[in-house]
């Protein structure tokens, strides 16, 4: 439950802010109560404004890899920041964070920086459409890659949080130009392809889907993306917003060695300031402005504060590579949660992969969106507050991931544990 100060803040906000939040599901509908207003975040813990600390496994919704507050994150943009905020014209920090990515990821030749995921998503398919001279982009059902118009169409996190999985406000006709399949359908895809191949601009897919709460790729899918969009001579995007830097030091791509023509970054290459990144093949990217006729700009894309602070997470991940412990939390966070759902006798699943998870409420093997929403989200709802009382902050919304930092500890995963234990007996 929201603290009292919390409750204030946000009856507050409610009479200048649109619903109180500026991003929907910040604003708690999909599991009720009051949002809890935050002051501080230190390593593994956020503090509110009525002074109660949680363990945070929301972590900024995936950029805080590293938690919150890194002394040397904090050190990087204070150093930026004091030599001046921004300026409009380019800086070497922008230069070095574009190396840094293209050394991780060498699918991305060339990069251009964004301010969020959603634009850069949104320009890399302009880029796709002015390449191929095509229309249509195929998406999958629960994908979610930002608000970019035309993808709000079946579209997860938020959207569906919220009931909008199709938002209102845009143009049937634009709506039309994206196409929709089942997340790992493989069948589906070659059919699709086959009929309509050679209009297709586009394939854009999260490599592991995170926004109808954690999804692997079953094996073949991504494999298949690549093949049919080759042949049809069509761009396989891999948006890798979330996974960037989150499942490896690099994309979802190299580890699973499949080449997209362009990628999509954000979150943690921005060490918690804005930040998106689209990328790909020299020949592709060259179509943009100012070398080609691609046109898109803008004036905070490359902020020499937000570049610095980027920087140093990529290069205290590369020293500390905390991947594998993280995996391995997440593993045994994962085990313990089955297993205490089990002596309940609860239907409950859960998704994990590397630093991320999902608790899903239902029986189904979840693997697309269909059996996603099986889940029972009123359970989750309660599994949420139970946690929260029990002071641990999960996202507040079933269609999304849990993010374990580097900066968990096993004791943080004991407390988390005892606080589900609570939680789950509730239910
Ligand atoms: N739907 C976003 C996460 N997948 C929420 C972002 C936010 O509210 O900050």
């Amino acid at each position: 439950m929201a603290g009292k100060k919390s409750k204030a803040l946000f009856a507050r906000s409610k009479k200048i802010l649109v619903g109180g939040v500026n991003s929907p599901v910040r604003a708690f509908n999909a599991v009720g109560g009051d949002p809890v207003f935050f002051r501080s975040g230190k390593g593994s813990r956020v503090t509110d404004v009525d002074g109660r600390t949680f363990v945070d496994y929301c972590g900024s919704w995936g950029p805080l890899i590293l938690g919150h507050a890194h002394p040397e994150v904090l050190a990087a943009a204070k150093a930026a920041m004091q030599n001046g905020s921004s300026f409009g014209a380019p800086t070497q920090v922008e230069c070095e964070l574009g190396e840094a990515v293209r050394d991780a990821l060498p699918s991305m030749q060339r990069v251009r920086f964004t301010s969020s995921g959603t634009e850069a998503v949104m320009s890399a398919m302009r880029v796709a459409r002015a390449y191929t001279g095509r229309d249509l982009v195929l998406k999958f059902v629960g994908g979610y890659h930002g608000h970019v118009d035309s993808l709000l169409v079946a579209a997860g996190s938020g959207a569906t949080t919220l009931g909008r999985p199709d938002s209102a406000g845009v143009p049937a006709a634009w709506a039309k130009t994206t196409l929709l399949l089942p997340y790992n359908d493989i069948e589906a895809a070659k059919k699709l392809f086959k009929t309509r191949g050679r209009e297709i601009a586009a394939v854009i897919v999260e490599p592991v889907a995170a926004n109808m709460g954690v999804v692997a790729p079953e094996e073949g899918f991504l494999e298949t993306l690549r093949a049919l969009t080759k042949k049809s001579k069509s761009l396989l995007i891999f948006d890798e917003v979330i996974t960037g830097f989150r499942l490896f030091y690099g994309g979802a791509q190299v580890a699973m060695k499949i080449t997209p023509d362009l990628t999509c970054l954000g979150k943690i290459i921005g060490g918690g300031m804005p930040v998106g990144a689209y990328g790909g093949r020299r020949g592709i990217m060259e179509l943009v402005a100012p070398m080609g006729p691609v046109y898109q700009a803008g004036t905070l894309s490359g902020n020499p504060v937000a570049m610095a602070a980027g920087l140093a997470t990529l290069k205290t991940l590369k020293k500390t590579m905390p991947y594998a412990r993280m995996a391995e939390e997440t593993a045994i966070l994962t085990q313990e949660l089955r297993s205490m759902a089990r002596f309940r006798s609860l239907p409950v699943r859960v998704n994990h992969i590397a630093s991320m998870l999902t608790v899903f409420f239902t029986d189904a093997e979840v693997r697309d969106f269909a059996s996603a929403k099986t889940s029972d989200t009123k359970a989750y709802a309660r599994f949420h507050s139970g946690l929260l009382e029990g002071g641990v902050y999960f996202p507040p919304a079933q269609f999304e991931a849990a993010m374990l930092s580097a900066a968990h500890t096993a004791r943080d995963l004991e407390f988390t544990l005892d606080a589900a234990a609570k939680a789950f007996k509730r239910l």
